[in-house]
């Protein structure tokens, strides 16, 4: 197979970098964002000099401020943050169109089919990583590599401020003296399994059969074969963000019940989330739509400052939204609607309350028990109240009028 070039490019403590790059009295200070000291919550980021301390993505601020006590703590602008990676995407999609948008501030290019049009590839990438710095004000780290596995193991290495490229032949050296930590398929269970089995580098890992891995790990264990490897075969994939997702449905008959349009609309809820959930999207608009009887139409939205992404969190907005059409004129309807407007690549997670992060992981075991069992496989009582409508199918869910809405 042809070999690739990829190139994995991400900013260097990104929230705080920005911080610092517009109060440049907090140069070579430890930042920490994410809140203030005594607050509830976690670290967003922490600027190198913070990490230095220990403080890291994640940490309770608290903790932060036990270990760093000198650290400038900020609660952090999502909106100024997001406009710095708007223009980090401009800036690459000027570059390529094979672009893929890993996350706020990181991102693949595939430079295989215009590799030639440089005479020296190696300089091409420095100048764009210069460029980038020039535009933005930020540190970026540079990862070259076949793949995107690769690429951004280089990034990793080459990081804060550095740039890595692995060239054709030297993968297996790099990954021999790679610590085995710095695979994505090793998170701290497996870790403290490799531990005992001794395993400090990639390298180790090459003696153990992929039934050995399989049997330890299950089919996390594949992965780690083919990672330890450096093998990746996924594509750089182009997305255009699409601009907002909708789930709407006419219902068979015209329907007063409240609750029963209640029970509809959490449903649709449910479908909206799942499609953002697969998108890895997140949504700050949320907008109903209900068609009355006689036709007439309305639609209510409403802005939210955090970006959302589970059905919890997004109903609930949407049945304020509901509710707040009545009291009207109490005329059935036919048909209802949501739609996720304002739609964002990336959540900071740690900018946000326990409680929202708790709703996240109960949102990804949902999709996991559905991914297994079926879609009908957990449903909230609101949702149940749709089996006296519809049939209810255990992998697609209700089979309801709309088609589209049956997957
Ligand atoms: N972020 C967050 N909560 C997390 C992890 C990250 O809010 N648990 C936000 C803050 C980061 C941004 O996303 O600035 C990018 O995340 P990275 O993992 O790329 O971390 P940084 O850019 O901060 O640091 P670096 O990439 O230099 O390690
Ligand atoms: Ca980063």
């Amino acid at each position: 197979m042809k070999r690739k070039f990829i190139v994995h490019i991400d900013i260097d403590a990104f929230f705080a970098a920005v911080e610092v790059l517009l109060n440049p009295s907090l140069e070579g200070k430890p930042v920490i964002v994410g809140g203030l000291p005594h607050e509830r919550g976690v670290v967003a980021t922490a600027s190198y000099e913070a990490r230095r301390f220990g403080v890291h993505s994640g940490m309770p601020l608290r903790q932060a401020f036990r270990v760093c006590p000198q650290g400038v703590f900020l609660r952090g602008n999502y909106h100024l943050y997001r406009s710095f990676s708007e223009k980090f995407f401009s800036l690459l999609a000027s570059v390529t169109p094979d672009l893929e948008v890993a996350s706020l501030d990181e991102a693949y290019l595939d430079l295989t089919s215009c590799r030639y049009l440089y005479p020296s590839f190696s300089q091409a990438v420095r100048s764009l990583k210069r460029k980038l710095e020039r535009e933005l004000g930020l540190r970026v780290s540079v990862g070259v590599g076949p793949n995107k596995l690769l690429a951004k193991l280089a990034t990793n290495q080459a990081k804060p401020g550095g740039l890595m490229e692995i060239e054709p032949g030297e993968e297996k050296e790099f990954l021999h003296q790679l610590v085995v930590k710095h695979l994505p398929g090793v998170g701290p269970k497996v870790q403290t399994v490799l531990n005992l089995l001794q395993v400090q580098h990639v390298g180790d890992l090459w003696s153990f059969p992929r039934s050995a891995l399989r049997s330890l790990f299950g089919l996390n264990g594949d992965e780690l074969y083919w990672q330890a490897r450096g093998l990746d075969a996924r594509p750089v994939r182009f997305r255009r963000q699409p601009q907002s997702f909708s789930r709407e449905t006419t219902f068979l008959e015209d329907i007063w019940d409240e609750q029963l349009l209640l029970a509809h609309l959490a449903y649709l809820c449910d479908r909206l989330a799942v499609a953002l959930q697969e998108e890895a999207l997140y949504t700050q608009g949320v907008e109903v739509k209900i068609r009355y009887a006689d036709f007439r139409t309305e639609t209510r939205r409403r802005l939210v400052a955090l970006p959302l992404q589970t059905m919890g969190e997004i109903y609930r907005v949407a049945q304020d939204l509901f509710l707040s059409f009545f009291p009207a004129p109490r005329l059935a309807l036919r048909l209802i609607g949501v739609k996720a407007t304002q739609l964002t690549p990336c959540r900071p997670l740690a900018l946000f309350k326990s409680l929202e992060e708790r709703e996240e992981k109960l949102g990804q075991a949902v999709a996991e028990l559905r991914r297994k069992y079926g879609f009908a496989a957990v449903l909230t009582m609101r949702e149940r109240l749709l089996e006296r409508c519809y049939p209810l199918e255990a992998k697609r869910g209700f089979v309801l009028k709309t088609a589209s809405l049956t997957k």
